[in-house]
């Protein structure tokens, strides 16, 4: 198949999911089509099956904001044309399903259908897609995919509950490439980061609101009094500074280390022994999963989605949005002992691997196939 992906193509978890399929994509023989304003932080190897085309828009004076959807909905048509893609997969809903329509319609025109499959991710449905400025657009674009996948069964229920949609929602999860995160490195220099007697918590996110930052720091300063540790704070955004300054007044800043945003999320987690995800929402929580490949345990909220990866006394444990003083407990009651640590390492490896690439990928090609026969039928 030819397959058009779009997506954002910077740090979250929506573009990482997008990068990964294409890429699995390109290795089950389909030929893919990046269409997006950069090319995807993942995405490091473009070969004869993987391409990537490039959204521009120019800038002139008059535009307060830049017109993307309509760059994006050009330039859709034109590769769509020139490579003669045969479906279109957007993610996130937020304008690309939009844009994709537009170029559907354009297409139309022309004598050529392009059936487009779109996968709501999170936010594009819950903080940003339902806002009034935003939910007749998002409805409208929703109800005319070809097909919609949404990450988590959570997701699919807040679709539904949020917004009047008439079409079908199949949930297909997020999912890992197991083979990466087991015995990836067999030196993780975890020397470099802790002495032996320390644990290593980590995090990784967009540091944006949603993701709860405060409460990270607080659960690690209340486990750093019980068991010696290190905080690793992996990610960009607008909570950092505050996060930074949190550390300080806490005392704590020579215990945590800021990284930023990095391509080395594997090479961390390995020397990782426990993930902390508090969010606020979360559809999915593909950075917990992430972690549970590499067999970190996890400590959550019990929101949105999380709860479908992270399984309570299993791979980790669970605690209600913004009760610090529970997540607290849960890890260092994972924590203080090598034994428990060690089995919950070993059972969040297990649990990943309901997750595995191999199983997922086949999940879209199926959809693919039957959103392409349907379209076909409709001619
Ligand atoms: O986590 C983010 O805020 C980034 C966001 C995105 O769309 O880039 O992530 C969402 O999509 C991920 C991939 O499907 C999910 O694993 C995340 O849970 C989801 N984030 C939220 O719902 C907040």
């Amino acid at each position: 198949m030819k397959i058009g992906i779009v997506c954002y193509p910077t740090f979250g978890g929506s573009g990482v999911v997008a990068t990964e399929l294409g890429i699995e994509l390109s290795k089950r023989g389909h030929e893919v089509h990046f269409i997006t304003y950069k090319q995807p932080v993942r995405l490091e190897l473009l070969g004869s099956n993987v391409h990537f085309h490039e959204v521009n828009v120019p800038e002139y004076p008059l535009f307060h904001y830049q017109p993307y959807e309509l760059a994006l909905s050009s330039k859709l048509v034109d590769m769509a044309k020139l490579h003669e893609i045969e479906i279109l997969h957007v993610h996130y809903a937020i304008p690309h399903a939009y844009a994709a329509y537009m170029a559907k319609k354009m297409l139309q025109e022309e004598g050529i259908y392009l059936p487009i499959v779109t996968t709501l991710h999170g936010t594009d449905i819950t903080l940003v897609g339902s806002h009034p400025f935003y939910k007749t657009a998002v409805t409208f674009s929703i109800n005319k995919s070809d097909a919609v996948t949404s990450v988590s069964e959570s997701l699919k229920n807040d679709t539904l509950r949020l917004f009047n949609v008439k079409n079908q929602i199949d949930v297909v999860t997020n999912f890992i490439d197991i083979s990466k995160h087991i015995n990836h490195f067999t030196d993780c220099q975890r020397a470099m980061m802790a002495s032996d007697n320390e644990k290593i918590i980590t995090h990784i996110s967009n540091f944006r609101k949603v993701k709860r930052i405060p409460d990270v720091i607080k659960i690690f300063y209340n486990i750093q009094k019980q068991i010696p540790a290190k905080l690793m704070m992996v990610g960009e955004g607008p909570e950092k500074e505050p996060a930074e300054q949190l550390c300080k007044e806490l005392g704590i800043e020579d215990k945590v280390v800021f990284f930023g945003n990095s391509n080395e999320i594997d090479r961390i987690l390995c020397f990782s022994d426990l993930f902390v995800l508090p969010s606020e929402t979360e559809s999915f929580g593909l950075a917990a999963l992430e972690a549970m490949a590499s067999g970190v345990p996890v400590i959550s909220s019990n929101s949105g989605g999380i709860p479908e990866v992270n399984i309570q006394g299993v791979s980790g444990y669970l605690s209600n949005v913004g009760d610090v003083e529970d997540m607290s407990k849960n890890a260092i009651s994972i924590l203080k002992e090598e034994t428990t640590l060690s089995k919950f390492k070993a059972q969040a490896k297990t649990e990943a691997m309901k997750f595995d690439i191999h199983k997922i990928v086949p999940q879209y090609e199926a959809i693919y196939q039957a959103t392409l026969t349907k379209c076909k039928s409709l001619l």
